[in-house]
């Protein structure tokens, strides 16, 4: 790690023996290390190259967006990776790419949503951001990962993995194969979002978690994080990863089912932070989907995880050998217990709109 630190920090110019880093965040596809040098902050991160196949892509797209915010929305906290000496974002260290942040003074950011404000709050900055880039020509981002998001092609994918992955795994999920199969109407309702013309394409963020926003000390939301899978996509991905990941206290991670729950307050807060950004953004046909977001997004990742583990765990680190069936099995617990509160929510939709 020394060895490594000192040759990618000397690209920026960053010296000295006093070097630290302590490995943070939870995510599943890059590396990240907060870096300490004297009283400097940095956010040093191993970009995932298989996952992102075109790291230089995302420092295209983050620069687009950078230089359209700092002409039209100088206010905005956008935050960019640092330019090395010889004026590029990405450093190439034994075949991987890394980069660096500036480390956001005073700022921090959540694991979990406890309470509806930083729900509301995050639910709010994922709404700005897109908002703000409203009239920025989303065309004219690259394409990080094709089709990240189309669930029509994530079905596909799973059905393939259902015929041609390990057999044993198959046999062994079948009860959850069969469970996630008689769900498929939501990817056909997906199918009819895609050709409805009401349906607007938007700079979509894709990777909606609390972590991903970053809070001031207020626990007044600041910006949002975590740039990689910013491309055109429809409101639902974000508004759908927000309650897959908000609304139960516990995460995917969770094998003690029983503690996955659907909180209401926290499912208002979602809706009402986003529609405060949103509301002017939406179309009427839109807003009918609120609910459908996060069927949408909670099933997709139940598929997503189902799909890898009977594929042998390709994508997703795997910590021990059911890690992704447990995953998969979680999501699905929690779409089922998320498609009981329905008529509740859908009555709350409708004194909203
Ligand atoms: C991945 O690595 P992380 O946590 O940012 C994934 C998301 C999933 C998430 C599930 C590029 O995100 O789509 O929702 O895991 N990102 C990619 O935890 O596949
Ligand atoms: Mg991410």
């Amino acid at each position: 790690m020394q060895q490594l630190l000192q040759t990618v920090l000397a690209e920026y110019g960053i010296g000295g023996n006093n070097v630290k880093a302590d490995a943070i965040g939870s995510g599943l596809i890059h590396a990240t290390w907060k870096i300490t040098v004297e009283q400097e902050c940095y956010i040093l991160q191993k970009v995932n190259h298989s996952v992102f196949a075109d790291p230089q892509a995302i420092s295209d797209n983050i620069k687009r967006m950078g230089s359209y915010l700092q002409l039209h929305h100088p206010q905005y906290l956008f935050v960019e990776p640092i330019a090395t000496l010889h004026e590029s974002t990405l450093v190439i260290y034994n075949e991987e790419f890394y980069r660096l942040f500036p480390f956001v003074k005073k700022s921090h950011t959540y694991n979990v949503v406890n309470a509806k404000e930083p729900a509301k709050e995050a639910a709010a900055q994922f709404g700005r951001f897109t908002k703000l880039l409203s009239q920025f020509d989303s065309s004219q981002l690259k394409i990080t990962i094709p089709s990240f998001h189309d669930l029509d092609l994530r079905y596909q994918q799973f059905l393939h993995a259902v015929e041609n992955g390990n057999s044993q795994r198959i046999k062994f999920a079948d009860a959850l194969i069969q469970k996630l199969m008689s769900f498929s109407r939501i990817t056909d309702e997906y199918i009819q979002i895609k050709n409805n013309p009401s349906f607007r394409l938007r700079v979509t963020h894709h990777d909606t978690k609390i972590s991903n926003v970053l809070f001031n000390e207020e626990g007044k939301g600041l910006c949002v994080i975590d740039l990689d899978t910013v491309m055109p996509g429809y409101f639902i991905s974000d508004v759908g990863d927000m309650m897959r990941t908000y609304l139960s206290p516990v995460s995917e991670e969770e094998q003690d089912f029983s503690k996955i729950e659907i909180r209401e307050e926290i499912y208002r807060a979602i809706i009402e932070g986003y529609y405060t950004e949103m509301r002017n953004e939406l179309t009427r046909e839109e807003k009918k989907y609120f609910f459908y977001a996060g069927e949408f997004m909670i099933y997709m990742q139940a598929i997503r995880f189902l799909t890898d583990f009977l594929n042998d765990d390709l994508y997703y680190t795997a910590a021990y050998h059911l890690h992704n069936y447990n995953r998969a099995f979680n999501q699905t617990m929690l779409l089922e217990k998320y498609m009981t509160a329905k008529e509740r929510f859908l009555q709350y939709n409708a004194s909203l709109f």
